[in-house]
C-alpha cells in the first residue's frame, strides 16, 4: 500500500476516537469538589460513582444562594432557613449507612449530616403530627413516621464520603433514611411538613411500592 492509501482508513480511526470520547463511551464521571475518602474506621466505603442516576427527572442544578427549606404543616412555628443557617445552628453528625435501592444495588457511605428531629423541633409540632412528608425540588416526595425519625436519629445528609453532595447525588441535601429502601432517601429536599396523615403516599408509594418502605420487608406491597 502506499500512503495515500493509509489516510483513509487513519482518518476513520480518529473520527470514531473522537466521537466515542464526546459519547459517554468513556465512564462519565461526577466532578467533586474534594478528594472523597473510601475507609472509614477500618470499614471500606463506595465511590460517589458507584451509584446509578435513576431518578425521575434526572439530576436537579440548585444554588445554594436561592435555597430555602420550609418547615410546614401542622407545627406552631413554620421555619424557613437557609443553607447557611442549617450547616450553622444545628449540631452535625456522621455515620456510615448503606442505601439499597430496589435495583438491586447498594452502597456503603459515609454521611454528614444534621439531625432532622432538631430542625423539626424548631417549628414546634402539634400533639397529633406523626408523620412527616419530605418534598424535593424535581416534585418527588415520599414520607415517614415522625417516631422512626426521631428514635434513629436520622440525618438529612449535606456531605459524602467527606464530600459536599455533588448536584447528581443530591445537593444541597439527602435524607439518610436507614433501614428504608432508597425511595425514601429523598435528595434535593425543601420542604418538611408535619402532618396526621399516616397514609400519605409519596411519589413511588403512589405506584405500588410499600409505604412502610422497610429494607426487611418486601418493597411490593402486600396486597
Ligand atoms: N428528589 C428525588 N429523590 C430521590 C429520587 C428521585 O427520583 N427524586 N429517587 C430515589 C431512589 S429510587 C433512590 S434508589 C435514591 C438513589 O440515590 P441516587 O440517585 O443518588 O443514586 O434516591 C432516591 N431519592
Ligand atoms: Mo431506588
Amino acid at each position: 500500500m502506499n500512503k495515500k492509501h493509509l489516510k483513509l482508513p487513519l482518518l476513520i480511526i480518529l473520527i470514531i476516537l473522537t466521537i466515542s470520547l464526546f459519547s459517554g463511551c468513556t465512564n462519565q464521571k461526577i466532578e467533586l469538589d474534594g478528594v472523597e475518602i473510601r475507609e472509614y474506621q477500618g470499614e471500606r466505603l463506595n465511590s460517589i460513582n458507584d451509584f446509578r442516576e435513576n431518578s425521575i427527572k434526572g439530576p436537579q442544578y440548585l444554588e445554594k444562594d436561592n435555597y430555602t427549606l420550609t418547615i410546614s404543616g401542622l407545627a406552631t412555628t413554620p421555619q424557613y432557613y437557609s443553607y447557611d443557617q442549617l450547616l450553622t445552628l444545628f449540631t452535625s453528625y456522621t455515620k456510615v449507612v448503606i442505601l439499597d435501592c430496589v435495583e438491586g444495588w447498594r452502597v456503603r457511605i459515609l454521611w454528614d449530616g444534621i439531625l432532622v428531629k432538631d430542625i423539626v423541633q424548631t417549628a414546634q409540632p402539634n400533639q397529633t403530627a406523626n408523620t412527616v412528608i419530605f418534598r424535593a425540588y424535581d416534585g418527588y416526595s415520599t414520607s415517614l413516621p415522625l417516631d422512626y425519625i426521631t428514635e434513629n436519629n436520622i440525618l438529612l445528609a449535606y456531605k459524602m464520603n467527606n464530600i459536599t453532595l455533588p448536584p447528581e447525588r443530591g445537593f444541597p441535601f439527602q435524607l439518610v433514611a436507614e433501614s428504608k429502601w432508597g425511595y425514601k432517601w429523598i435528595k434535593w429536599v425543601t420542604e418538611i411538613e408535619l402532618t396526621d396523615d399516616e397514609n400519605y403516599r409519596g411519589f413511588w408509594e403512589q405506584r405500588g411500592y410499600s409505604n412502610s418502605g422497610n429494607l426487611n420487608e418486601s418493597f411490593f406491597e402486600p396486597k
